[in-house]
C-alpha cells in the first residue's frame, strides 16, 4: 500500500514551515527525492515530480500549504494519464473484458473480484475460462464463480480460441451485461503466449484489455507491462497484491512509463478486496487525507439505507444485539479487508498496517461470539440481559465454551455497546478521536 510513500511525503512536508525560504524548500525536495527513489518511482518520473513541485511552490509562495498542493498536483498529473477510470461499459452489451498478465500475477482472482464488483452493482456477468494450460485453472474459476454465484462458461473444447468464440455467442444470447475472459499466464513473456493472446483478442475485439501487474514486481513488472502493451495493446492496468509490502511507487511508474491508466487495485486475497483506482482519491490517500468518497461508495453498495438507519437507531438506544453484530460483521466482510477499509479513513493509514492480520473469518473473538449466539434462544439473542448464571452455564455446555469465555464476551459486548451509544450521539466521533489521541478509551 502507500504507507511508506505517504510517511515519506509527511516528513518532506514537515521540513517546511507555514511560510518559509528557499533553503527549506530545497531540504523538503531532497527528502521528497529520497522517498520517491526509495519507493521505486522511475527516475524520470521522480525528476518531473521534483521539478513541477519546485516550480509551483515558488510560484505560489514558499510555504507548507503551497508545497503540499504543488506536490499533489504533480502526482495527479502523472496518475491521470489516459483519462479513463474504473469500469466503463461498451455502448452495446455485453461489455467484453480480456484479462492478461504473467503467471501467478492474480488474473483468475481478479476476474472473480471484478465479477463480484459488477454483481454488487446489479450487473449480470459471465466468466469464461480461456486458460486451458492447466485443468486446475478452469476448476479454480468455477469454484470462485460458485462462491459469488456467477455463471462460469462451460466448454468441452481444448482450444482457448474456440472457447472464446463459443462464449462470445453465448454471451450475446444470454443477455449478459459483462463477459470476462480469463487467460493463461507464463513465467516470462514468450511468443506462443503472445500469439495465443493476440488471437483471442482478435476474435473478441474486447472493450477493455486489462493487464494484471503484481505490485511486488517493481521495475521488472513495469517492463513486462510495456512488452504486453507493445505486443497486444492493453487499455488498463490492475495492480494486484497491493496489500503486500509493495513499494507504492509502482503505481506512479506504470502510469508514467506506459501511459496506460490504472483502473483497479487488488488489496487482498478475498473476493471483496478490489478497489477502484481513482487518481484524485489515491493522491488524497498518499497525502494522508484518506478516501472517504470511496468508503461511502463501498458502504452504499453493500448496506441498504433502511438497514443502516435501523442499526443506527438501535445503537443510539443501546439495543444493538449479538445478532445485529454478526450481521454487521458479514456486511463488513463484503466490503473487503479491515486494513484496506482503515486506509481509507483520514489519518488512519498507519493503523491499517497493524490491522493487516485482522481476519474476520478466523478471529477467535468472533468465533466465540458465533458459537455463543448459536446456543442462545431467540429471546436471549434479542436481550442479553436475560443471561443469568444458569442460562450462561447452559450456553457454555451447548457451545463447548467455558463460562468464563461467556462472561468475558458479554462484558466486552456491553462495554462496546455503551461506547457505540456514546459515539452515535452528537459530537461523539470527535470526542472519541480526542480520547484516542490521549490514550483514554471510555468504558
Ligand atoms: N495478497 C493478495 N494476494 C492476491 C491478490 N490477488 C491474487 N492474489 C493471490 O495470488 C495468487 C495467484 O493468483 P491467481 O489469481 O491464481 O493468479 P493467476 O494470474 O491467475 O495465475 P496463473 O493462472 O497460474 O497464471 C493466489 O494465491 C491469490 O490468492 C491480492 O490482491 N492480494
Ligand atoms: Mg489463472
Amino acid at each position: 500500500m502507500f504507507e511508506t510513500l505517504s510517511s515519506g511525503f509527511r516528513s518532506a512536508i514537515n521540513k517546511i514551515r507555514f511560510s518559509d525560504d528557499e533553503k527549506a524548500l530545497d531540504k523538503a525536495l531532497d527528502e521528497l527525492k529520497k522517498t520517491l527513489l526509495k519507493n521505486d518511482v522511475y527516475h524520470k518520473a521522480t525528476k518531473e515530480i521534483l521539478q513541477k513541485t519546485k516550480e509551483q511552490t515558488k510560484l505560489n509562495g514558499i510555504g507548507r500549504d503551497s508545497f503540499l498542493n504543488s506536490l499533489s498536483k504533480s502526482l495527479l498529473d502523472i496518475l491521470e494519464v489516459g483519462g479513463v477510470y474504473g469500469f466503463t461499459y461498451a455502448k452495446k452489451p455485453p461489455t467484453t473484458i480480456l484479462m492478461s498478465g504473467l503467471q501467478g500475477s492474480g488474473k483468475t482472482t481478479t476476474c472473480a473480484k471484478l465479477a463480484n464488483y459488477l454483481k454488487s452493482r446489479n450487473k449480470k456477468v459471465l466468466l469464461v475460462p480461456c486458460d486451458l494450460q492447466r485443468l486446475a485453472a478452469v476448476t479454480q474459476l468455477k469454484t470462485l464463480g460458485e462462491q459469488i454465484e456467477t455463471e462460469v462458461f462451460n466448454s468441452d473444447s481444448k482450444d482457448p480460441i474456440m472457447v472464446a468464440k463459443e462464449a462470445m455467442k453465448y454471451g450475446e444470447s444470454g443477455q449478459f451485461d459483462v463477459v470476462i475472459y480469463d487467460t493463461a499466464g507464463r513465467l516470462a513473456i514468450d511468443d506462443s503466449l503472445m500469439l495465443e493472446l493476440s488471437e483471442i483478442k482478435k476474435v473478441l475485439q474486447p472493450h477493455d484489455t486489462f493487464y494484471v501487474a503484481d505490485a511486488l514486481s517493481g521495475q521488472d513488472g513495469v517492463r513486462t507491462a510495456q512488452a504486453f502493451h507493445e505486443k497486444i495493446g492493453i487499455t488498463g492496468v490492475i495492480l494486484s497484491k497491493f496489500d503486500s509490502d509493495s513499494k507504492g511507487g509502482i503505481a506512479l511508474s506504470i502510469a508514467y512509463q506506459i501511459g496506460i491508466p490504472l483502473r483497479f487495485m487488488g488489496m487482498g486475497e478475498k473476493i471483496a478486496d478490489l478497489d477502484l483506482f481513482m487518481p484524485d482519491r489515491i493522491v488524497s490517500r498518499l497525502m494522508g487525507a484518506g478516501d472517504l468518497t470511496g468508503l461511502a461508495e463501498k458502504t452504499a453498495a453493500i448496506i441498504n439505507p433502511k438497514e443502516a438507519k435501523d442499526i443506527h437507531k438501535k445503537i443510539k438506544k443501546g439495543t444493538f444485539t449479538f445478532t445485529d453484530f454478526l450481521n454487521q460483521i458479514e456486511n463488513v466482510k463484503k466490503m473487503g479487508s479491515v486494513s484496506s477499509l482503515m486506509s481509507m479513513i483520514p489519518g488512519m493509514g498507519n493503523m491499517a498496517k497493524s490491522l493487516k492480520n485482522v481476519d474476520l473469518d478466523n478471529s477467535e473473538e468472533i468465533k466465540i461470539i458465533r458459537a455463543m449466539v448459536n446456543s442462545m434462544t431467540p429471546k436471549e439473542r434479542e436481550d442479553p440481559s436475560l443471561l443469568n448464571g444458569s442460562r450462561r452455564k447452559r450456553i457454555a455446555l451447548g457451545s463447548g465454551l467455558q463460562v468464563s469465555d461467556i462472561n468475558r464476551t458479554l462484558k466486552q459486548f456491553d462495554q462496546a455497546s455503551k461506547l457505540a451509544k456514546k459515539l452515535s450521539q452528537k459530537g461523539g466521533v470527535q470526542n472519541f478521536l480526542g480520547m484516542l489521541s490521549q490514550n483514554k478509551i471510555p468504558h
